[in-house]
């Protein structure tokens, strides 16, 4: 068969101001070009897991939500889509099916609403797609009927035996990064948080030998990628975390991860990932103080617990060389109109070299999704396409919708701007020795 792996790409957002904002703000925008193209390692996951014998094409919609014509010659597309596309993704599977190719449907979206996925699809796939996959394309090709696909009625799986995605399908497309996993899961478990609902599974790391391997056939397509660790919490486990990056020391990589305050503690891992070449870390600070953070997460309160620490924390990190893109979420039951000003002040004292802000949102699946909507405070049910992280779609508990999005509105416009990036960034470009001619493009990691 002729099977097409079909991504939906690019970034979403409705809010008409946010958009305006993000094509005008200097910060903003960067950091939207250096994030809106990467690839879907999902489906790289799956090409490598598909039984032999078969043609595989990668493909991916645009932005607009519009499929490239070729994909109307697979015999079979697997679609990979988040929730903010996922309309775009069943029109795409409707017009597909019309025209006669059969069309499987996974991810986090469809995991969480099967049932609402197989009106447009015919396979439809609950969890992780790696041992399920060989199976959906046996049944493609038995043009067997529409069903759903549970992974844990397959074996599980085992990560130290994953294959090597199949970056070599991506072509000469031009992407500015390439992602690569080392770990799946995170213990935090944060009940707004839209990855673990596919993971009744424990926090698992990849051995980091097959993390290099995964690299080198990426630098094989290109020599000096950038690479994004497509992890929800890198590293939980420091020992592990000190062999990957001595490891991936001789690679003379760049890279990027995304983990948790806690690697401030250990100074020795920070220096190893700084001398491995990694560039910035992202870090879910959620709330500049401690009391929005208590009880957010199902179990541990790990941030309430450690928000003290943020500061010193921040200070740590970027005294290795790597800068700390921080991450708020606005609209937590306990944030007041007053949390805007606290996050811009928090962001200018602490030099946080990149700041991500975004609006509370209930994915589908989620303790959050859940609560809100036993509580009412869910706008509009099932628009999916809200779930952006920059459009308001429930009732906050401490102002109003309104003033949500006014707050991000002011805070965007003051956060992004020109003048605040500069000085946010100053003392760290002044700490890393005034060399940052690379460094200074706003809203890039250095090295970008
Ligand atoms: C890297 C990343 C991105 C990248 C790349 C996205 C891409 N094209 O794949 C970028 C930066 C572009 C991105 C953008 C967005 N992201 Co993002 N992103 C991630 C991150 C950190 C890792 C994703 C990843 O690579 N996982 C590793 C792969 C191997 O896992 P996977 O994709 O889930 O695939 C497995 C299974 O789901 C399944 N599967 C998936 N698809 C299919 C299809 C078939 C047919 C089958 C059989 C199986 C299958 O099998 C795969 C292998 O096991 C996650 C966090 C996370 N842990 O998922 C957030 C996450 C996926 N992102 C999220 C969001 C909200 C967004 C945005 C909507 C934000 C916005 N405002 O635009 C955008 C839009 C996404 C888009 N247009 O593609 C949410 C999604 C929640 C949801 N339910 O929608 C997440 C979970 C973050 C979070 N914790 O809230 N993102």
């Amino acid at each position: 068969m002729k099977i097409g792996f079909l991504a939906m790409s690019g970034i979403r957002a409705h809010d008409p101001k946010l958009l305006a904002l993000g094509l005008t703000l200097p910060g903003f925008v960067e950091r939207s070009k250096t994030i809106a193209s990467l690839p879907s390692l999902g489906l790289l996951y799956l090409a490598a897991c598909t039984p032999a014998g078969h043609e595989l094409t990668y493909f991916e919609a645009e932005s607009d939500g519009a499929e490239p014509a070729a994909v109307y010659a697979c015999d079979l597309v697997a679609i990979s889509t988040f929730s903010a596309q996922i309309f775009e993704a069943y029109a795409i599977a409707d017009r597909l099916r019309a025209a006669g190719v059969r069309v499987a449907m996974g991810g986090l979206h469809v995991s969480v609403c099967p049932d609402e996925a197989l009106e447009h699809a015919d396979y439809v796939i609950v969890g992780e797609g790696e041992n399920v996959w060989p199976e959906v394309v046996r049944a493609a090709e038995k043009r067997e009927t529409k069903r759903i696909f549970q992974a844990r009625e397959f074996a599980s799986v085992d990560v130290s035996k994953l294959p090597t995605p199949r970056y070599d399908l991506l072509g000469d497309r031009p992407y500015n990064r390439f992602t690569v996993q080392t770990t799946r899961g995170c213990p935090w478990r944060c009940d707004f948080c839209a990855s673990n609902v596919m993971l009744g599974q424990p926090y698992r790391k990849r051995p980091a030998e097959h993390v290099v391997r995964d690299i080198a056939a990426i630098q094989r397509l290109r020599p000096q990628p950038f690479i994004e660790f497509a992890d929800d919490n890198t590293f939980v486990d420091k020992s592990w975390g000190k062999e990957l990056c001595r490891k991936l020391e001789p690679l003379h990589l760049r890279w990027f991860a995304e983990t948790d305050i806690s690697v401030a503690d250990d100074s020795e891992l920070l220096e190893l990932m700084s001398k491995s070449g990694c560039r910035q870390i992202l870090i879910g600070l959620e709330s500049p103080d401690q009391s929005p953070l208590e009880g957010i997460e199902l179990r541990h309160n790990f941030k309430a617990r450690r928000a003290s620490d943020y500061r010193d924390a921040i200070r740590e990190v970027q005294s290795h060389r790597i800068t700390v893109n921080g991450c708020f979420i606005l609209g937590l039951d306990r944030h007041t109109p007053d949390i805007f000003e606290q996050v811009l002040d928090f962001a200018v004292d602490n030099d946080l070299f990149d700041v991500q802000i975004t609006i509370l949102t209930a994915f589908p699946g989620t303790p959050l999704y859940d609560r809100l909507s036993r509580e009412g405070r869910i706008i509009e049910q099932r628009r999916w396409d809200l779930c952006t992280l920059f459009d308001v779609n429930f009732v906050p508990a401490g102002m109003s919708p309104q003033q949500l999005r006014e707050g991000i509105y002011w805070l965007s416009e003051r956060l992004y701007g020109e003048q605040c990036t500069k000085r946010r960034r100053r003392a760290f470009l002044k700490a890393a020795g005034e060399r940052p001619s690379r460094q200074q493009s706003s809203g890039v990691p250095p090295g970008d």
